[in-house]
């Protein structure tokens, strides 16, 4: 698999804290579950689910910049769990 990497951040525009993940995350890592508000992915495409352990509803993001996860379709404070596909 090639390497995939990703960035998830608490605030909107890249703000707050941040979590740079190259492996799946069930629990979306470093107590930020139902914090992310924005998200940088920097290679592979993932998917983002509302509940950990990879339930519920799910978002699939490519390579690219997302100042606000709701401008990406994904509720704000919701995802829980995310995974590369
Ligand atoms: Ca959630």
């Amino acid at each position: 698999m090639n390497a995939a990497e990703v960035i998830v951040y608490e605030h909107v525009n890249f703000g707050g804290k941040s979590f740079d993940a190259t492996s799946d995350q069930p629990g979306a890592g470093d107590n930020l579950n139902d914090k992310i508000s924005s998200i940088k992915v920097k290679s592979g495409t993932w998917r983002f689910y509302e509940y950990i352990n990879y339930g519920g509803r799910y978002w699939d993001l490519g390579p690219g910049e997302y100042s606000s996860v709701e401008s990406a379709g994904i509720p704000d404070n919701s995802i829980s769990s995310f995974r590369q596909i």
